[in-house]
């Protein structure tokens, strides 16, 4: 995967120009097929304008790493949303090759050729990505039938028991890890799963989320009690990004083996992560990134905490989705380094600051 100046150029062409270019695309859309109006309904427009800004941004990201299976991968996740909400899979290809054709004209020639040859390309993956998804609980996984219960309680609105549940298991002997790798993200994963193919309506998403984060705190009393190594760990999403529990369970696996941790939760302004890796001392920090779009973002971050005079020493490490995705990711955006979970991340930060290579 090597950048290159007209990847940059036309990633930055497409973001430039983003409403522009949503906007012409829709306009030929419907003029070309009048009946999608009839076969969506009246809302149809709007939310092919919204899908169509959707894209770009992913579009821009991908090309701006010149990461072709990133775009693939956000293309295979929208058939599923799309196909599982009655949008035809033909329809999806229709959608991205008219907007191929508008960036082609509205581009400069040489970046309108890059971005047509990146929606392309995913549009002939299209008829082999899946209609749908398996499920994350899975039968004879560890922990599987507590996994199940707690969700199966989540979904019926009872986080009460669901919270019993965990606390019957951890005072029986289960470890807070396990909880959190084996119980608690199979189930966040599941819940995604069931929103993407419009099982649950997003306030039962939020329910499970804020559920879950609420026994996350219950277990409090045990993730706190380690006796400190004295290592400092600055744990925070890149600004913009929302998913805060990920990178939660990451920086109180490093509490769990005794490292000081600074958790900053959602979105985090840039300029203050800095300071606070400044001010700390931090011998490690964390970034996490769900959404694929944000991976620049990461990379900004980075790039500044390493411009400060006094940001050299920090290791950084880059997670969360996309990272788990392209497991060279890491590399692009400067990181020292990235993990699938929570357990592995602390393994590789204990590593770096041991002296031992990853
Ligand atoms: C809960 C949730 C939300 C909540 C977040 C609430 C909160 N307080 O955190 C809200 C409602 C805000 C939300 C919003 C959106 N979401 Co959402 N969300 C989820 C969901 C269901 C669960 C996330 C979660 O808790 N995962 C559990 C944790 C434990 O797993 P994890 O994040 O992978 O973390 C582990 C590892 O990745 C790793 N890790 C994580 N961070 C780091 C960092 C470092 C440094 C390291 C080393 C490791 C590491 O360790 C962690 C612990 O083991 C996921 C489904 C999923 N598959 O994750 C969708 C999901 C991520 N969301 C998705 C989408 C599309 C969105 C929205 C764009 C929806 C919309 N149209 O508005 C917005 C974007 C908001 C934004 N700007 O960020 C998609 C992303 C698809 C894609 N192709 O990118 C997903 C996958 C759902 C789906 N199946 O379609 N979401």
């Amino acid at each position: 995967m090597t950048t290159t100046q007209i990847h940059v150029q036309t990633s930055d062409a497409i973001l430039g120009q983003r409403s522009e270019i949503a906007g012409a695309f829709v306009a030929r859309e419907f003029a070309r097929h009048p009946e999608l109006e009839q076969r969506y309904g009246k809302i149809a427009r709007e939310k092919s304008l919204q899908d169509a800004d959707y894209h770009l941004s992913f579009l821009a990201q991908a090309i701006a790493l010149n990461n072709q299976a990133l775009f693939s991968d956000y293309i295979a996740w929208a058939k599923v949303v799309l196909t599982q909400r009655k949008v035809l899979a033909s329809d999806l290809a229709f959608h991205l090759e008219c907007l191929a054709e508008v960036l082609r004209e509205r581009l400069p020639e040489n970046s309108g050729a890059v971005a047509a040859e990146f929606v392309q390309a995913a549009v002939t993956l299209i008829p082999s990505m899946p209609d749908d998804l398996p499920t994350f609980l899975q039968e004879g996984a560890p922990l599987s039938p507590l996994a199940h219960q707690y969700f199966e309680s989540l979904r019926r609105g009872e986080r009460h028991l669901a919270s019993q549940l965990v606390l019957k298991a951890v005072a029986g002997g289960t470890s807070v890890k396990e909880i959190y790798l084996q119980i608690f993200q199979p189930a966040q994963y599941e819940i995604g799963r069931l929103w993407q193919t419009n099982r649950i309506t997003v306030a039962e998403e939020h329910y499970c989320s804020a559920a879950t984060q609420l026994i996350m705190s219950q277990l409090y009393p045990q993730i706190f009690t380690s006796t400190k190594n004295g290592r400092t760990l600055i744990a925070t999403c890149v600004a913009s990004d929302l998913h805060e529990i990920g990178v939660r369970m990451v920086a109180d696996f490093f509490e769990m083996e005794g490292w000081n941790t600074y958790y900053l939760g959602a979105n985090a302004p840039h300029s203050s992560v800095v300071s606070t890796v400044i001010e700390r001392k931090a011998d490690v920090l964390a970034i996490s990134a769900t959404i694929s779009s944000h991976v620049e973002a990461v990379r900004d971050l980075i790039r500044v905490v390493r411009q400060h005079p006094a940001g050299g020493d920090v290791r950084i490490l880059a997670g969360g989705y996309p990272f788990n995705r392209d497991p060279e990711l890491w590399r692009y955006v400067g990181a020292d380094g990235s993990a699938l979970d929570a357990q592995q991340a602390i393994t590789l930060a204990n590593q770096f600051v041991n002296g031992e290579t990853a």
